[in-house]
Formats: C-alpha cells, sequence, structure tokens
C-alpha cells in the first residue's frame, strides 16, 4: 500500500493546530551548552517563566534531543562544544526544520566578533553574547516565539476553512500533488473522490443561509469522525473531496458507500433544523501526473451520480 509518514503528519499538524494547542506556558525549548553550569543557569532562567526545558552537552546529542522531544520550538545553544559545534549543529537543524517551524538562537562568550554572524548565516533566528542580562535574554525568546506563532497562524487560515475547520482547497492541492508526485516513482496511483451535497439550494431556500451554514459545519463534524485517516477538505461551496492514502481503491469505496448510507440516515442530528440530506459522490484511482486531472474524473463521477437521481456513489 501506500501510507506515507509525510502526508499522515502534514494531515496531522494541520489537524493539531486546528484544535488550537494551549500556547506559551507548554513551550519546550532546547538547552545546548557543554558547560553544566551554563546549561543549569538557563534552565533556571527559562523555568522562572514557565518553559519546559530540555537540555544536551553538545550538538549530537542536542540532535537527539530533538528527536526524542516533538514539541520543542526553540533551540539555545552555544557554539564551542566537543562532538558537535553550535554553528554546525544550526545547519544541521535547517536541514530537517526552517526557521519558521523552529528557532535556532546562538549564544557564546567569545571574542570573536564574526561569532553573530556565523550564526545567522547557518540559519540561527536569533544571536545573544554572554554575559547578558536576563531581560534581554526573555525578551529575545518570547520575540522569537511570537513571530512562530504568528507565522503557525498565518499558515493555519491560509490552508482552512474557515466555516468548516476542515483543511481548504489549497492545502488539498498541495499536499494531494506533493503525495501524488511521490506514489508516480513507484507507479503507484491515487484514490480521490468528490463529494456533493443534494438539493443544497433547496436547503438555503427553505430554511435560510445560516441553517445551510450549520448543516455544512454539521458535515464537516462527521466527516472527520468517519475518515481520521484521510484526508478531507472542503473545496468550495458544498463541495468536499477525500484522499485515501491509507486504503485500497476498494476499501475506499466501502468507506464512502457507508457514509453515504450514514448521512441519509442521521443528516437530521448534524444540524438546529433537524435538515434532511443526501450526498452524491463521484470517486476514482488514477495514475496521472496532476492532481487536478484526477479530480476531474472524480467529478465526472460525481456528474453521473447526479444524472442518475443523486444519493450514490459512483466509482
Ligand atoms: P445538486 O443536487 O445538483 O448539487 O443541487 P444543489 O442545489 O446542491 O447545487 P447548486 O450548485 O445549484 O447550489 C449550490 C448552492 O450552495 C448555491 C450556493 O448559494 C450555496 N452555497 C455555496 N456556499 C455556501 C455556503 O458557504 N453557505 C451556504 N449556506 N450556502 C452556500
Ligand atoms: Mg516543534
Ligand atoms: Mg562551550
Ligand atoms: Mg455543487
Ligand atoms: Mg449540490
Amino acid at each position: 500500500d501506500y501510507i506515507t509518514k509525510e502526508n499522515r503528519q502534514a494531515y496531522h499538524y494541520l489537524e493539531t493546530q486546528l484544535r488550537r494547542l494551549p500556547k506559551n506556558e507548554h513551550v519546550r525549548i532546547l538547552v545546548v551548552d557543554d558547560s553544566a553550569a551554563t546549561r543549569n543557569h538557563l534552565t533556571n532562567l527559562l523555568n522562572r517563566h514557565n518553559y519546559l526545558v530540555a537540555v544536551a552537552k553538545d550538538g549530537i546529542e542536542g540532535l537527539a534531543q530533538l528527536e526524542a522531544y516533538t514539541d520543542i520550538k526553540v533551540v539555545i545553544t552555544d557554539n564551542e562544544m566537543p562532538n558537535m559545534d553550535g554553528i554546525t549543529l544550526t545547519s544541521k537543524i535547517r536541514q530537517e526544520y526552517s526557521n519558521e517551524d523552529l528557532a535556532v538562537i546562538g549564544i557564546s562568550s567569545t571574542k570573536d566578533n564574526q561569532m553573530s554572524a556565523k550564526f545567522l548565516k547557518n540559519g540561527a533566528n536569533d544571536y545573544l553574547s554572554k554575559p547578558f542580562h536576563p531581560e534581554e535574554f526573555y525578551c529575545r525568546l518570547s520575540q522569537n516565539i511570537e513571530m512562530l506563532d504568528a507565522i503557525a497562524t498565518i499558515r493555519l487560515q491560509a490552508n482552512s476553512d474557515y466555516l468548516t475547520n476542515l483543511p481548504n482547497r489549497r492545502y488539498f492541492f498541495e499536499s494531494v500533488q506533493e503525495q501524488l508526485t511521490k506514489n508516480l516513482e513507484q507507479q503507484q496511483g491515487i484514490t480521490l473522490a468528490m463529494i456533493d451535497i443534494d438539493h443544497f439550494k433547496a436547503i438555503n431556500d427553505n430554511y435560510g443561509h445560516d441553517a445551510g451554514d450549520d448543516v455544512l459545519k454539521g458535515l464537516a463534524d462527521f466527516f472527520k469522525q468517519h475518515f481520521p485517516e484521510a484526508l478531507v477538505a472542503r473545496l468550495g461551496g458544498e463541495e468536499f473531496a477525500i484522499f485515501f492514502a491509507n486504503h485500497t481503491y476498494q476499501e475506499a469505496q466501502q468507506q464512502l458507500e457507508n457514509f453515504r448510507i450514514e448521512v441519509d440516515k442521521h443528516s437530521p442530528t448534524f444540524s438546529q433544523d433537524n435538515i434532511h440530506f443526501t450526498l452524491s459522490v463521484g470517486v476514482t484511482h488514477q495514475l496521472k501526473t496532476r492532481v487536478d486531472e484526477i479530480l476531474k474524473v472524480a467529478d465526472l463521477h460525481l456528474y453521473t451520480a447526479k444524472e442518475s437521481g443523486r444519493n450514490i456513489v459512483i466509482a
């Protein structure tokens, strides 16, 4: 099969962001320094402001700690250390994590006035020379964290749908295209479905636009419950798409059929006005190079579903 860790991670990243995890009080900072006294001093400063702390005594341990703790947001690193120095650590970190996901702050007591430039050139977000005033330390740290949070928020908003909180069209196309390109190298196709609410216009006409919105939100929640392993996105209006990364084509068809039946049965529980509605679904498995080409086939199947009387899955 064609499960990929990247796709799951990308989706879970968005899902985690959507759930709006508590912020600063649980940020973890990694302190990398060969001097136990400096590690303890920085740990004390960080604990005083309720940061979680991980420590390492050289760059190699630092990389291991980054693997061990997935919640590290900022690395504060010394340069001169045995085994792997801070500049090397910084450039290794940048091979895996961008400076928008993980901040690196270099810290050193060296007389070398190029040290700050060396850190920054190798991907550090900031630099502090020792000795420093605790206030400067806290200010730089919190500004870096605020920047990371601002970027995460903007990225989240750019990738999710405001009404339903589902991933949006942009996110769907970008992440599925990435997956598709990987699958093509192994001559594997992908399964995509297009789902459209039947006679949605009549819901708006009969119950009002707010009730229509309520239906869309209720359906989005039902999608999330039913397809925890797939990527479900709102493409626009009352149209949704699903990318099945972890299922065979047969399984995907079966899941969609079950879902169609469940929505027919339970849709009145989704909205305040107990509105019953049904879905038409087009699904396909294709080995093509572009997401929009595959989605076009699913859309043709969806059209056939509408033509043949709606409330049906066409494969
Ligand atoms: P069909 O069974 O052929 O799909 O018919 P339909 O009425 O569902 O399809 P049509 O494309 O005619 O109408 C879709 C309607 O969805 C029209 C549009 O006003 C409404 N719509 C699009 N986006 C939203 C939204 O965010 N909220 C609400 N309430 N309505 C929306
Ligand atoms: Mg992180
Ligand atoms: Mg040192
Ligand atoms: Mg439509
Ligand atoms: Mg419709």
